[in-house]
């Protein structure tokens, strides 16, 4: 898996994310093709990547299997090949297991294993050779997220001529709980490899500026690091966002205006919609929101007859134990809360463990009155975004947890604390009952900032600094 690969041709502009951003499509009589998988930063980063001859460098999906790099859609793809044993321990264990529940402010024990560790070392180390392997002399090479995080210093190490940026999706924890992790000044040195390393919110950049000084002792000033060689590394935040416009569009439709309808139709016309759509996961506080309105239903405060709830949970990691757990949790109290209704009809929940075609997704957040973004924690949280961004009016409620990274821009939401049960209650009643003008103010003002801060201008903010470091017009501040 660590033999030499030969690119196609070399990329001024490199993406390196755990995954392509494509799939692979069977064909009947045995060939394949590769299918562009719409996510977020597919799409924001298309021009650059077309205008920069851009290459991307990620795991293919299927393990065992060496695929050589490939052009597709004007893009150089460098698949990283992953074994069965790797998928396990470098992404099932490490990130999943390790990293993501000790960065959600482990609301789940983190599992710290050296066998995992080892994996996640060695892996890294792949995806650092492939991406020296295609980028060019000078290239921007962008890592993304908490599967890659030694890849930066790993890179710098092959190719000190590259511009190299890292972003985190995910938060990045308080400096008490970081620590526990047995390798953090290992995972510390590996971000400080790139030029700028970008967080989702400024205590993100704040935690990762403190441990550096604490464990490391670099001298830090403002947002900037000095590492031991002398070079000045930048953190500084950058809440990432949705592609709104284009997003806009499509829920303004006809076929999504008929589908939406239809939807409220099959659901025998409620008053108010209430809707979740999050990944089946254990930060997204989908227990407490269907706790909350399981409560709501049984206290006659809410009229199952009146509203209805349609909760879509993607199937995620499903290898992972927590996520199996939580999976079976969430199908009890589903259960208990449709069958205690105890009356011949419809049931107040619809759960759907499914996912969908995105026109789907923008019927159901344009048929949606109240939205309820519950997360324990998360990075940023796009569900919130996208739901203001299918509104075709200033109407419609978002219900957001102050734990979700989006609730510092949309300040308007209805922000709650998914712990407190009673106050999630209380808000999710406030805003199914808001009057339409209050409702309207707030959506407004949504509007406005998800419009103004889509995807695009997070993806200039993010490369224009990253170039302004690079290019030394970053000064050292003075004291
Ligand atoms: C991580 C961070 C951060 C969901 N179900 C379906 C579907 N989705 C789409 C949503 C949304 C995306 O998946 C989920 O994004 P989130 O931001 O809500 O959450 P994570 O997956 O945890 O993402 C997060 C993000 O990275 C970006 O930095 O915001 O904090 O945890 O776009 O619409 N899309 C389709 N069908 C589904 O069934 N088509």
């Amino acid at each position: 898996l660590d033999a030499e690969v030969r690119p196609t041709r070399r990329a001024s502009f490199v993406v390196v994310a755990n995954r392509l951003p494509v799939d692979r499509v069977e064909h009947p009589d045995g060939t394949t093709t590769w299918r562009t998988s719409p996510g977020g930063l597919v799409t924001a980063l298309e021009p650059v990547m077309h205008s920069h001859h851009g290459a991307w460098v990620g795991w293919h999906g299927a393990p065992d299997e060496v695929v050589e790099p490939f052009e597709n859609d004007g893009l150089e793809l460098v698949p990283v090949p992953l074994s069965e044993a790797e998928v396990a321990d470098y992404y099932e264990g490490f990130s999943n297991g390790t990293l993501w529940p000790l960065y959600h402010d482990v609301v789940v024990p983190p599992e710290f294993r050296r066998e995992w560790w080892d994996a996640y070392v060695r892996v890294n180390q792949r995806f650092a050779d492939r991406t020296a392997a295609v980028a060019d002399e000078g290239a921007v090479v962008w890592v993304q997220d908490y599967q890659l995080q030694l890849v930066p210093q790993m890179l710098r190490e092959l190719r000190p001529d590259l511009n190299i940026g890292f972003f985190l999706h995910i938060p990045f924890p308080p400096t008490e709980l970081y620590v526990q992790l047995p390798w953090r000044d290992q995972i510390l040195r590996g971000l400080l490899g790139a030029d700028l390393v970008g967080f989702q919110l400024g205590g993100g950049a704040q935690n990762f500026l403190r441990l550096v000084r604490q464990r490391l002792h670099l001298e830090t000033r403002r947002e900037y690091v000095h590492d031991a060689d002398g070079r000045t590394v930048m953190a500084r935040a950058y809440p990432i966002s949705i592609a709104a416009a284009s997003l806009h569009e499509l829920a303004s439709s006809d076929a999504t205006a008929a589908r939406a309808a239809e939807i409220r139709a099959d659901l025998g016309e409620p008053k108010v919609l209430f809707l979740g759509v999050d990944r089946l996961d254990y930060t997204k506080g989908l227990l407490e929101r269907i706790q909350a309105f399981g409560e709501l239903v049984a206290e006659g405060r809410i009229d199952p007859e009146e509203a209805a709830l349609v909760q879509v949970a993607t199937p995620s990691r499903e290898r992972v134990e927590q996520y199996r757990n939580l999976r079976d949790d969430i199908d009890r109290l589903v259960g208990r809360i449709n069958s205690e209704v105890a009356r011949i009809g419809r049931p107040p929940i619809t759960y759907l463990h499914a996912s969908y075609p995105r026109e789907e997704m923008a019927a159901l957040y344009r048929a949606a009155d109240v939205m309820i973004v519950t997360p324990l924690r998360d990075g940023m949280n796009l569900v919130a975004k996208e739901y203001v961004a299918c509104r075709q009016a200033d109407d419609g409620a978002l219900v957001l947890s102050e734990f979700a990274g989006a609730a510092r821009e949309l300040r308007q939401a209805y922000l709650i604390n998914p712990h407190d049960i009673d106050g999630l209650k209380e808000t999710m009643v406030e805003a199914m009952n808001a009057p339409a003008r209050i409702k309207a103010r707030r959506m407004r003002l949504l509007r406005r900032q998800v419009f103004e801060h889509d995807i695009d201008h997070w993806a200039r903010a993010f490369l224009d600094d990253l170039d302004r470091v690079v290019q030394g017009k970053v000064e050292w501040p003075a004291r």
